[in-house]
């Protein structure tokens, strides 16, 4: 170690300066005034829109661009691709200031966007990636038509809730026919729609959506454990458990996220009272110490046994939840628990043990949830620190993922450069880009001190028209 900065990281920080024209020459944990942050925020903008210039040549209205390859890529369904990425970047152009960009994007959409498609699409990801990405397109733009697609393809969702017995959504309806199917599903795919759903109802005057999404919330909620722990997978025919691990990462992740943000977007309270009896008992069972950096283990939800101490890097999103929510504590906590595997790696990899410090897991799917938690929390405290760990996992993956027609997942963090891989999923056009974009610009296109931005960084409050 080197006065608490890594080896690693001051050669990742001499790389990435170079590869960003120099701006990243300050080590972290140098105070931020030696630090440009209009020349960072500046370099994004630029690789943002670089990476969009190639998405529109050789991809517009494929859902992603290989940047490797610079082929076109299906997402929800192979042969019928409905512009997820472009979807997914108004409302980060729009917060660039982007316009023309912006009216290229809002062009395709309103010309060419139609949800009238003989498949079956997997609710959650449908409702976070395109119904959040439509609602937050629209909050931005202002333009009706956009409103209307999102409502449009909420509708066609609506059977997966209405169709089923307990009020929890199937996996997957047809989007033509209504048929639904895949009642095997966990707490994520059924507890994370109250933010759009939400806007819907607010915006349309139709209560449905938030009927729908609060019910089968509430229906998860009764069925927590003695010890007031939730296991991730559920039927949603029968209502009955599937397995009895409880974990903050990926199956659980979201839909804690979203009981406390029915309360930040909507002022529920019961949503509120759910989320803070759900987190007592997160932190209380769910929790441990090692090495001085708190983690959250996968346990037994029944008996709080520990299953696994794997910790997905998806998981990181959670200190920036619970320092949202009023825990900044521990939310601080769990991100210098990341910044430590940051450290190690540079690039995060997917997982990481954490009683080793090692992977068995060394891909990279260029996941945002680091930048996201450190966006949360410099709103939430102001230390610059969090900017300056964002800085770092910009620096990162400028370093290692610019292909030749934009950013690619990596298939091994801890090979030397890392291979890239030929993908670049939908949720980079909305999430990391605009977290650092956020953190940086101090633009007045974004209220600083009121907004909501979903799981996946759609902007439903908070845009400021100029
Ligand atoms: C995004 O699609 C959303 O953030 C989701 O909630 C889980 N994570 C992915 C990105 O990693």
């Amino acid at each position: 170690m080197l006065g608490g900065v890594s080896r690693r990281t001051v050669l990742l920080l001499l790389g990435g300066a170079a590869a960003a024209g120099g701006w990243l020459a300050a080590a972290p944990g140098t105070a931020s005034a030696s630090r440009d942050w209009e020349r960072v925020a500046e370099s994004v903008r630029r690789e943002y829109l670089w990476a969009w210039q190639h998405y529109v040549d050789r991809a517009l209205g494929a859902d992603h661009i290989k940047p490797v390859s610079g082929g076109r890529e299906d997402f929800f369904v192979p042969g019928h691709s409905v512009g997820l990425s472009a979807v997914e970047a108004v409302d980060t152009l729009w917060l660039m200031g982007a316009d023309d960009e912006v009216a290229q994007a809002v062009q395709w959409i309103e010309d060419n966007l139609s949800f009238d498609i003989d498949a079956p699409f997997q609710v959650f990801e449908t409702n976070i990636r395109m119904v959040g990405g439509l609602a937050a397109a629209y909050h931005c733009t202002g333009r009706p038509r956009l409103l209307e697609l999102a409502v449009d393809v909420a509708d066609r969702l609506l059977p997966a809730f209405t169709e089923s017995p307990t009020g929890l959504p199937y996996r997957y309806v047809n989007l033509a026919t209504g048929e639904v199917s895949r009642p095997d599903t966990n707490i994520v795919e059924v507890g994370t729609y109250i933010a759009e759903f939400g806007v819907l109802s607010e915006w349309t005057g139709d209560r449905r959506y938030y009927d729908l999404a609060k019910r089968a919330m509430r229906v998860v909620y009764d069925k927590r454990t003695e010890l007031g722990l939730l296991p991730h997978d559920i039927d949603a025919e029968t209502g009955e458990w599937r397995n009895r691990q409880a974990t903050v990462g990926p199956p659980g992740d979201s839909y804690y996220e979203y009981l406390w943000d029915g309360y930040a977007l909507f002022g529920d309270e019961e949503l509120r009272q759910w989320y803070d009896t759900l987190t007592d008992a997160i932190l209380a069972h769910q929790a441990e110490r090692h090495d001085g950096l708190l983690w959250f283990p996968q346990v037994d939800a029944f008996t709080g046994e520990v299953l696994s101490r794997e910790q997905s890097v998806l998981a990181a999103f959670y200190a920036g939840l619970l320092g949202e929510s009023g825990r900044v504590q521990e939310g601080r906590a769990y991100h210098d628990a990341f910044h430590a595997v940051q450290e190690e790696f540079g690039v995060i990899p997917n997982s990481v043990d954490y009683t080793t410090m090692t992977t068995s897991d060394p891909v990279n799917e260029l996941r945002p949830e680091f930048a996201d938690a450190a966006l949360a929390l410099w709103l939430a405290t102001g230390d610059e620190v969090f900017r300056e760990r964002a800085a770092v996992h910009y620096a990162n993956m400028l370093r290692t993922s610019k292909a030749p027609y934009g950013f690619a997942g990596l298939g091994d963090v801890t090979a030397e450069p890392p291979t890239q891989l030929d993908s670049c999923p939908g949720y980079w056009w909305s999430e990391q880009m605009k977290y650092y974009w956020l953190l940086f610009s101090g633009t007045p296109r974004f209220d600083y001190r009121d907004n909501y931005l979903t799981t996946e960084a759609n902007l439903l409050r908070g845009a400021r028209r100029p």
